[in-house]
């Protein structure tokens, strides 16, 4: 089968087993992130190895074996499932004659296509210049021109790569002055909320959890959502009305992943902000995901990069109409809610949802809870 068409948006996938707990699951997650954004898996590449080959990452056997993959699926990109220093991107660049992404290139290309707001493509700008400014990112351009395949390399940029480091300091600079003054303005706006005494809670969680789902269903409103890594960018804040009566404010967040590159948890630090500074984080969880504790770790070490792991969190087991099970409503031993099971596409158990959200507003105003209906 050497007749294939060429194809645009052709990539082989390459992850390697280093005896790391959650290979095959974080596999999966490359093929998932692969196809977010844009591109297409064709041949996906796997290998066991004590540690990473310091020029190539992978074994000579194993880049062969690539190299072949490249060449027989008329590939445009090699996506590795791990972080590649600058030298071994550069290497493997030149031995594969093909553009090489790592994880991070991954991810930072999926954010530009997705980012939406002013404030969103700033902060990925910023995100992609910092990685950019380490790498000789110069050495796949000419490749990608002669290939023809724009699309999703074009995210990177060819001008911006153009520029030399100086220039990439100064619009760095400039970003983050930018940057700054979007964050000033939601410190105005969030002081008002706070003086208008309203209880304001943060939908976090792992990418495709269902936090825009719910978000959805909690506000009626039309966030964003899709069966895709990454649906979400920007935080949406909305203001809702509990069936009591309380006031509240809602935002749905970008979603995170394990390993989320350390500039794009910078670069989006402003946006994370808005949970950093909520009352309350409901904490979205696939209920049906195999590595679901996992993705709770993942999460909860971000929320601590950021500075919210002391915010109260409820746990909210996502897509049980999955699984069959019941909505209910998980109390500590203090009677504290803990975890609720629901279903954001059914509406399942959305109104345990508002039940414990009117505690927490009760709570926090000192008002009691006034349910809309006896029972
Ligand atoms: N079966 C089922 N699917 C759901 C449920 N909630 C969400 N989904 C689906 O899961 C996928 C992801 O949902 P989103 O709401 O976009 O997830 P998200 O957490 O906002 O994802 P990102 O914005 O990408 O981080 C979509 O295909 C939803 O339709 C649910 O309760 N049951
Ligand atoms: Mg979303």
């Amino acid at each position: 089968m050497s007749e294939r068409p060429a194809r645009a948006n052709a990539a082989v996938l390459v992850s390697l087993d280093f005896g790391a707990d959650g290979y095959a699951e974080s596999s999966e997650e490359l093929r998932l992130l692969v196809e977010s954004s844009g591109l297409q898996p064709r041949a996906f590449i796997q290998g066991r190895r004590q540690r990473p080959d310091p020029a190539l990452f992978a074994g000579s056997g194993k880049v062969e074996e690539i190299e072949a993959a490249v060449r027989e699926h008329n590939a445009v990109v090699v996506v590795f499932n791990h972080e590649l220093s600058p030298a071994q991107q550069r290497n493997l660049e030149q031995k594969l004659e093909c553009p090489v992404l790592d994880r991070t290139g991954l991810i930072l290309g999926i954010f530009a296509r997705r980012a939406r707001s002013h404030e969103g493509k700033l902060q990925v700008e910023l995100a992609q210049l910092e990685y950019a400014s380490t790498r000789l990112v110069r050495g796949w351009t000419h490749l990608e021109r002669q290939r023809g395949g724009r699309g999703f390399l074009g995210g990177m940029g060819e001008a911006q790569i153009e520029v030399d480091r100086r220039l990439i300091g100064n619009r760095v600079k400039v970003l983050k002055d930018k940057l700054l003054q979007f964050r000033r303005r939601r410190d105005v706006q969030r002081r008002a909320r706070v003086r208008g005494d309203v209880l304001s809670v943060s939908l976090v969680g792992y990418t495709n959890a269902g936090k825009s789902t719910l978000f959805n269903a909690l506000t009626r409103g039309s966030a964003y959502a899709a069966d895709q890594l990454f649906a979400t960018l920007d935080t949406t804040t909305r203001r809702v009305f509990l069936p009591g009566g309380a006031p509240l404010v809602v935002s749905d967040t970008v979603g995170f992943i394990r390993q989320l590159p350390h500039t794009l948890v910078a670069a989006f630090r402003a946006t994370l902000e808005e949970a950093v500074q909520a009352d309350l984080l409901l904490h979205v969880v696939d209920a049906g995901s195999k590595t679901r504790a996992a993705q709770i770790a993942a999460v909860n070490l971000v929320l601590a990069e950021i500075g919210a792991d002391r915010i109260p969190q409820v746990l909210l087991y996502n897509k049980i109409d999955l699984n069959g099970a019941a909505p209910r409503i998980e109390r500590d031993e203090y009677g504290k809610i803990s975890g609720i099971w629901i279903s954001a596409r059914t509406g399942a158990g959305l109104d345990l949802v508002k039940q414990a959200l009117e505690e927490y507003a009760a709570a926090a105003t000192g008002n009691p809870v006034v349910h809309s209906a006896a029972a």
